[in-house]
């Protein structure tokens, strides 16, 4: 299971903050807690208080920052090209994009850029219609997805998709489709793309946050989740990942396994 801190976001106070005032400091204090609690990779977002024509500066000088002080890749997460372009020219190592949508203007240009920076990608089983309320509507975008980043020449385990979850309490019935979802996407190929949720998406709004990501997370997993965006300072939610791998016969068991959970 691929752990991808949500936390290096603008959407947070702290991190807000940080790029008003331009202060590495904030940044990587919490980079380094990402860190420690076993972060794989790194989500970077600037936010949705930055204005359009200074994301890509900010998402440049948030990638180098963030990289400065650890050996994590970023998940590069913006909702437009140029930001992402410009988060993947100063990153190190192996980058994510976060996210193509399957409207053909957006694959056109994201899957050669994740092909000349030797990127992983996210696609997103949404258009610009919306996001479908169905399994089979998902899936079908899901598949265009897939048909388009195979004429770039993606290969499959570069490939992540998203489902797209919804606030439970906005979007109730979604919940079991997307499930369904992530099962059924392993029939799309040979070999399969992954996939991946942004798992506090779920709770927005609500009450028992941490309660609900968990469960959900392990339902996910059950499903057949290869990667989450979450709260890797959760610690419920991460010994309810590494106990779900355990059942799911995904590691081998052992005593310390909440331990070595967070050491992989
Ligand atoms: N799929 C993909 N990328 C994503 C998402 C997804 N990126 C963004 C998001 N969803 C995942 N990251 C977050 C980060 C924070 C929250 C939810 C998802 C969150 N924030 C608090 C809130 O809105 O209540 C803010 C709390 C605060 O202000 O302190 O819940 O689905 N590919």
């Amino acid at each position: 299971m691929l752990l991808i801190s949500e936390r290096i976001n603008g959407m947070f106070k702290d991190i807000r903050e940080a790029i008003k005032k331009r202060d590495p400091q904030p940044v990587q204090e919490r980079v380094l807690r990402q860190v420690k609690a076993g972060a794989h990779y790194l989500d970077v977002n600037t936010g949705p208080a930055v204005p359009a024509e200074e994301q890509p500066a900010v998402m440049e000088w948030l990638v180098t920052v963030v990289q400065e002080c650890c050996d994590l890749p970023c998940c590069i997460d913006a909702p437009n090209t140029k930001s992402i372009e410009a988060g993947l020219k100063v990153h190190r190592g192996k980058a994510i994009i976060n996210s193509t949508s399957a409207d053909q203007h957006k694959m056109d240009e994201l899957f050669p850029l994740a092909k000349e920076y030797g990127a992983a990608i996210i696609g997103l089983a949404m258009n610009e219609s919306g996001v479908p309320k169905n399994a089979s509507d998902r899936l079908a975008l899901a598949m265009e997805v897939v048909a388009n980043a195979d004429i770039h020449g993606i290969d499959m385990h570069d490939l992540y998709i998203d489902p797209l979850i919804l606030p439970v309490n906005v979007a109730q019935e979604h919940v079991v489709e997307v499930l369904e979802t992530i099962r059924q996407v392993k029939l799309l190929a040979d070999p399969a793309p992954h996939t991946v949720l942004g798992i506090s998406n779920v709770s927005q709004g609500i009450q028992n946050r941490s309660l609900v990501n968990r469960t959900f997370l392990v339902m996910a997993m059950s499903a057949g989740l290869d990667a989450a965006i979450l709260d890797v300072e959760d610690d419920a939610l991460l010994d309810a990942a590494a106990t779900a791998n355990i059942l799911l016969n995904r590691e081998v068991y052992c005593d310390s396994y909440l331990k070595v959970f967070r050491k992989r």
